[in-house]
């Protein structure tokens, strides 16, 4: 029997843990034979809705879940965590700017990084899901400098899997024939979900869906909006969507990406395509045996281009506002 995996969920009470938890506690996300253990982690208000999750993962009596640790205190809940998965965030309310959203959830994750590089394994890896998440990542890493950078990612994936979608549903392929789709940048409308370089077999998808203005007129806008849309239609954000998405970011990780394909992460800028270090950015990245590294040597066509740089001036303008969060 393998020894079982302390991973993290912080915002363990809110919707996307709800559906995240019981797929993580089945096995769905590392396998049926690797027992975990889950540290949730919430803040005081929510202690009574977590209590009940609680209770909830106990009555599936699953199997691989070796212990639930359900807490307020970060340092109980990252205590030699093997994974970090923050999604605890503040929601934007109304009325509130994006700067300041910025600002309430970028404290959030300057604590949360501090607390990490304290007390998490030293190989841990960290997602963040939590909004604005590009940002958020950077402050939890810069904030757990003994912690390596190559342990951190932010969320693209549901941007990823959103694309793929429809790109499935426009030419009436199953999801798993579409290869090498890449979001760009940030996880926000300025987005940029690329389909040049995705392929169904040796075809690229461009040259079967033949259709430049369904692409700019419809795909890259129902992709970059659709988390506003599926809010318009169910009153709430992506959640079931949501978790999902985190599931497939980590089997990635860990497990790699298949052969001929790759996925989206949002990692740390080398200078890749263009992309001056030092953000957060959505870019197509290969994962082997546990590491990730990113595509090279794609071909930006001049559309593109001015789509990266968008999304890239974007996040410039996010860390210039949290910059005093950063040691
Ligand atoms: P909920 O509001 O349902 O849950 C958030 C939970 O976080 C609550 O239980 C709250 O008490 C808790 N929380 C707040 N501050 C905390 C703190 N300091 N420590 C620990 N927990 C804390 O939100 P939910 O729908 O679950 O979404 C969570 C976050 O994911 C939001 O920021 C949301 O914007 C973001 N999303 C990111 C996505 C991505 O692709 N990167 C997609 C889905 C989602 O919109």
């Amino acid at each position: 029997m393998l020894s079982p995996v302390r991973i993290t969920v912080t915002g363990a009470a809110g919707q996307i843990s709800y559906s995240l938890l019981f797929r993580i506690a089945a096995g769905d996300m590392l396998g049926s034979n690797q027992p975990v253990i889950l540290q949730l982690l919430d803040i005081p208000e929510s202690r009574k809705i977590l209590d009940g999750v609680v209770m909830e993962l106990q009555d599936c009596a699953f199997p691989l879940l070796a212990g639930i640790i359900a807490t307020h205190d970060p340092m109980m809940a990252f205590d030699q965590t093997d994974i970090a998965i923050l999604v605890g965030a503040r929601p934007r309310r109304k009325g509130m700017e994006r700067k300041d959203l910025l600002q309430t959830n970028g404290e959030i994750f300057r604590n949360q990084g501090k607390i990490l590089n304290q007390v998490a394994k030293r190989d841990a890896k960290i997602l963040v899901v939590g909004n604005p998440a590009n940002t958020n990542t950077l402050i939890t890493m810069k904030n757990a400098p003994d912690l390596p950078a190559e342990n951190f990612s932010g969320m693209l994936r549901l941007d990823h899997n959103r694309a793929l979608s429809q790109v499935a549903m426009k030419l009436n392929q199953p999801v798993s024939n579409i290869k090498k789709m890449i979001v760009w940048g940030n996880h926000s409308s300025t987005q940029f979900p690329d389909l040049y370089h995705a392929e169904i077999g040796d075809t690229k998808v461009i040259n079967l869906i033949k259709d430049p203005i369904w692409i700019e007129n419809y795909f890259i806008p129902t992709v970059q909006k659709r988390g506003a849309v599926v809010i318009e239609a169910r009153g709430l954000s992506s959640a079931a969507s949501a978790a999902n998405a985190i599931i497939d970011h980590l089997r990635n990780w860990f497990f790699g990406t298949a052969d001929g394909d790759w996925t989206t992460m949002g990692i740390l800028s080398d200078g890749s395509y263009e992309i001056p270090e030092g953000v957060i950015y959505g870019f197509p990245v290969i994962c082997k045996n546990g590491m990730r590294e990113i595509v090279q040597g794609l071909e930006i066509n001049p559309f593109s281009r001015t789509r990266l740089d968008a999304a890239y001036n974007e996040l410039t303008q996010e860390l210039d506002s949290i910059r005093h969060l950063l040691p």
